[in-house]
């Protein structure tokens, strides 16, 4: 995907920002008013108030330091601080290496199939060969959606019959891309309310499973998370982390939501990287996270 679709995909989050941050970056002297209005702004644009708060005060010391007294002269630092914080934050080391199973959960209706299609479909654009588990056994269309994105990519599927034990398939799965010696097994699950004991249970013990039939292969979870539900998906990082260990977060969906910003709190907050972010509903619409970019598309 093109450099251009990102900032089109963001562009109704940097026209929410500008929108409101075009009084401030005026042709005149920095003033208190001019760090409480960006403070305003940022809190406006589902960054937080905590996250709004570090920025601004990093922000005006940046200024201070650098001897920028004119109000003009701060969107370019506001972008160097938003790299930094976001930089500082994002742990490096929690790439996919592989060979490795990952599992996608979340919410309902974030993207986890979707992400999960266009991620195999990356990895396979690779050379990689890739797998897919659909241990979403609640519904019957959950299986045929993955089945059909198997069959378009062009890679194996692993599945069951509706209402099946979802961590049995998981197992099933496990075991076959050891067998294969497959590079990338994606495992689908259910989408869940973050509040659901039971479910959060079920997705421990398919965690558990997998990580105990792993072989030799890296287990990683990640979240999809969907830009347009703005600062509640910080509670839904938090309960999800709480029932399988995460490594990941991808942000979905920024192309149909003015709350992109919302990847400043997700990263600050949980301390965990970003691998993607996806940008609309086809198998192209995945962009590898990079703080500086992201922060260009949003603020450029
Ligand atoms: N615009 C846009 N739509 C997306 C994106 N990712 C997914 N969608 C759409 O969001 C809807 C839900 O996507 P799914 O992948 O089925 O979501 P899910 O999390 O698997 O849903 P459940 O399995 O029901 O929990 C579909 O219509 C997708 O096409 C994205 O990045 N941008
Ligand atoms: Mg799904």
């Amino acid at each position: 995907m093109s450099e251009n679709k990102y900032k089109s995909a963001l562009r109704a989050t940097n026209l929410s920002f500008f929108n409101k941050l075009k009084n401030v970056i005026v042709n005149s002297d920095i003033t208190d008013e001019s760090y409480e209005e960006i403070l305003e702004t940022l809190i406006l644009c589902d960054v937080g108030v905590e996250s709004a708060e570090e920025i601004t005060d990093r922000l005006e010391e940046r200024a201070r330091q650098e001897k920028v007294y004119r109000a003009e002269e701060l969107l370019p630092l506001l972008k160097e601080v938003l790299v930094e914080i976001l930089t500082e934050n994002m742990p490096k080391e929690e790439q996919i290496t592989l060979p490795a199973i990952v599992m996608a959960v979340g919410v309902n209706g974030t993207g986890k199939t979707t992400t999960i299609a266009k991620i195999a479909n990356a990895y396979t654009a690779q050379g990689k060969s890739v797998m897919l588990a659909a241990a979403d056994t609640f519904r019957a269309a959950a299986v045929d959606q993955l089945t059909i994105w198997a069959k378009r990519i062009g890679v194996p599927i692993v599945k069951s019959e509706m209402g099946a034990d979802a961590a049995a398939v998981a197992y099933d799965a496990a075991t076959s891309a050891a067998a294969r010696g497959v590079d990338l097994l994606i495992v689908d699950t259910a989408g869940r309310l973050q509040n659901k004991i039971n479910l959060m249970q079920e997705l421990g013990k398919m965690h558990n499973v997998l990580s105990k039939n792993k072989k030799d292969m890296n287990l990683y979870t990640f979240i999809t998370v969907d830009a347009t539900s703005g600062l509640n998906v910080l509670s839904q990082i938090e309960a999800f982390a709480k029932a399988c260990q995460l490594n990941g977060i991808v942000l979905s969906k920024v192309d149909g939501s003015s709350k992109g910003g919302i990847i400043i709190p997700i990263i600050m907050k949980h301390k965990l990287p970003v691998w993607f972010v996806g940008t609309g509903e086809g198998l192209e619409d995945l962009r590898v996270f990079d703080a500086r970019e992201y922060v260009e598309a949003m603020l450029g």
